[in-house]
């Protein structure tokens, strides 16, 4: 697969994101069709240290299982550590071209908010790109403004052929205009996690992603 393939549908997900165990609402997602997986421990009651460590390294066995892509959010150190697929970096995470560096051929995906944001990522390196929020969410409280899919097609359209992933608010109803943007995939933490049912959440939201050809 891809990487391009592996975007489609991004589940991001750490323990505060679930009532469930993170291990299990990971291997329904995967289980019903989630083609990437990115650890985002964070928040009030996040874990740290080697708690942090020991979900990571299951959650990262299940990614393994499903042969579906690991990345890691921020923490480069503990993505070299437990040799994870890659990592996910925001504009205030330090020196991309570094991070480029130190992850050597893993994957590198980076938050871009603009046009000037998204050339300096490609720049310095960058695999894909993860642009939002598409939409209001209520799961990441320090966002950036609510862009709308527009960003993204402003972004293709001024010559930026990276792969992007839509994020912030996305759901079945809302992802095809994320998609017809020109998004490769989309990024969801809360429709997953804090679904009911983890499986039909991944199953409706695979239906749309198909339905765009992506
Ligand atoms: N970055 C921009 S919005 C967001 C992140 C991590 C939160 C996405 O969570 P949800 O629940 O899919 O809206
Ligand atoms: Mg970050």
């Amino acid at each position: 697969m891809t990487l391009r393939d592996s975007l489609s549908c991004y589940f991001v997900m750490g323990s505060t994101n679930c009532t469930d165990d993170p291990r299990k609402v990971l291997r329904d997602a995967l289980s019903a069709g989630v083609t990437m997986f990115q650890f985002r421990e964070k928040g009030e009651s996040c874990l740290t240290g080697i708690e942090a460590v020991n979900l990571a390294a299951d959650l990262h066995a299940i990614c393994k299982k499903y042969r579906v892509p690991f990345i890691v959010n921020d923490n480069i150190d503990l993505a070299l550590e437990i040799e994870a697929d890659g990592v996910h970096i925001g504009q205030e995470d330090g020196d991309a071209v570094e991070i480029r560096k130190r992850m050597g051929s893993r994957i590198l995906g980076i938050s871009a908010h603009s046009l000037t944001e998204a050339n300096a990522a490609i720049k310095a390196g960058a695999d894909y790109l993860g642009v939002g929020p598409m939409y209001p969410t209520i799961t990441k409280n320090d966002t950036r403004p609510v862009s709308g899919p527009i960003l993204i097609e402003e972004l293709k359209t001024n010559g930026i052929h990276l792969p992007i992933v839509g994020i912030g608010g996305i759901n079945a109803n809302n992802a095809t205009e994320v998609l017809h943007a020109g998004a490769e995939g989309v990024a969801v933490i809360s429709c997953i996690s804090s679904s009911r049912d983890p499986k039909s959440s991944v199953r409706n939201l695979k239906t749309v992603i198909q339905e765009a050809g992506k």
